[in-house]
């Protein structure tokens, strides 16, 4: 290749990426009245910048190869500052490490552009292999809290097993998104994972959502999302943990649950989404769920409604993990529009909107899981019959 001819695909590169940027989101009208869908992905990999992955030098790279391949773009915390809507995207590379970076967007459906540099995170006294799935948390404290999970190779695995891993909540604090301080990660008895902020002092302390586990994936006696409250966020240890939001047989949160983003404070209680789990022949499925808590006492639920509030549809279903949908970010703006920012299969980026006013309907009038077949059909039985009266009059 000639150096004009070089020159003339490095701009093709930077002009087909661009349009991509600029490509406009649609809403697809059709929803069930809670949410809409948008129709393409707010992140994909093919998102991430050329200077991440290309040399643009043609003596160090003359077939102008990538060099870095980006596999996947998911499980974004997500914020608003400075009036832009800014996602903590896990990016994870070719050769499966993942990486904080962010990207932002002028209006929080589409135009999401990815800044120059992945985020420097410090690490931790013991470096850890894997760092994904930040929560973040404007505290009241003044600082932007990043939560994440930090995984490690299991040093007392069995020789030759290459899998067993820890899980441990890695803290991380900023001001600006730029500049991280690593604080130390969090002491728990159990392994913890999908560990969140709650964005008030409750009794004057620092109060997490936990998660605790007894292996590394298996959520085990774990018993579902946990609450403890923290002495000090500089050195944060889980002393007392109790479960607020429990696992049962036979729900979509049969063997795993935890907290997406941190709950988003309204005047009827606390709103939080999460993620629920179920293994099925074709593995794990995950899919979102919602449930409410009080605001004299977050620990305690004042509404749950049954089954899934999202579950992957079309292109969603398929990815690298497929039959996935994980959130552990969205955006409550002053006029109650929320963005529910969601992760497909473990692959691309999408985002869905609703209202705050909608989300608290949802939670307090969806009926909850009578656990059984009977409750169910009794359920659609009192609807019926309330609706033929309504029709037939
Ligand atoms: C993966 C995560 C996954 C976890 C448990 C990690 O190695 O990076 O995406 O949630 O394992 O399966
Ligand atoms: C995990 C999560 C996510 C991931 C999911 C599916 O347990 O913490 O990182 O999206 O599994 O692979």
């Amino acid at each position: 290749m000639n150096s004009i001819e070089y020159n003339k695909r490095i701009k093709e590169l930077f002009t087909h990426h661009e349009s991509l940027i600029q490509k406009k989101n649609e809403i697809v009208e059709e929803s069930n009245g809670v949410y809409n869908r948008y129709k393409n992905p707010v992140l994909t990999n093919k998102h991430t910048p050329l200077i991440w992955k290309y040399d643009f030098n043609q003596e160090t790279n003359p077939y102008l190869m990538e060099r870095n391949g980006i596999n996947a773009t998911m499980n974004s915390g997500a914020i608003k500052y400075n009036g832009k809507y800014i996602l903590v995207v896990r990016v994870e590379g070719a050769d499966r490490k993942s990486f904080f970076a962010i990207a932002e967007s002028p209006n929080g459906i589409d135009k999401f552009r990815f800044w120059d540099y992945p985020v420097t995170m410090p690490e931790d006294i013991i470096p850890a292999t894997n760092i994904y799935d930040m929560r973040l948390t404007a505290h009241e404290d003044g600082w932007i809290y990043g939560i994440f999970c930090a995984e490690r190779y299991d040093n007392n695995a069995p020789k030759g097993d290459l899998s067993s891993a820890t899980a441990t909540a890695g803290i991380a604090r900023t001001k600006d998104l730029i500049n991280w301080e690593r604080l130390p990660d969090l002491k728990s008895k159990r392994q913890q994972r999908n560990v969140v902020l709650h964005p008030e002092f409750v009794d004057g302390k620092y109060a997490l959502y936990t998660r605790p586990q007894d292996g590394f994936i298996d959520a085990g006696s774990g018993g579902g999302i946990g609450w403890a409250l923290i002495d000090d966020i500089t050195n944060a240890v889980v002393k007392d943990e109790k479960i607020i939001d429990y696992r049962f047989y036979h729900t979509i949160k049969e063997v795993k649950n935890g907290e997406g983003p941190h709950p988003i404070k309204t005047e009827k209680g606390w709103l939080h989404l999460a993620h629920g789990v179920r293994g099925c022949a074709a593995g794990l499925r995950y899919v979102l769920y919602m449930y409410m808590t009080s605001l004299e006492d977050p620990t305690k639920i004042i509404a749950a409604p049954s089954g899934y509030f999202m579950a992957p549809e079309g292109e969603e279903r398929i990815g690298d993990v497929s039959n996935v949908l994980f959130t552990n970010g969205w955006i409550a703006d002053e006029d109650g529009k929320v963005y529910i920012y969601y992760a497909s299969s473990d692959t691309r980026m999408h985002v869905a909107t609703s209202t705050i006013d909608k989300l608290i309907d949802y939670c307090m009038n969806t009926p909850q899981d009578g656990l059984t077949t009977k409750a169910s059909v009794d359920n659609i039985k009192r609807l019926v019959d309330n609706n033929l009266k309504i029709l037939n009059k």
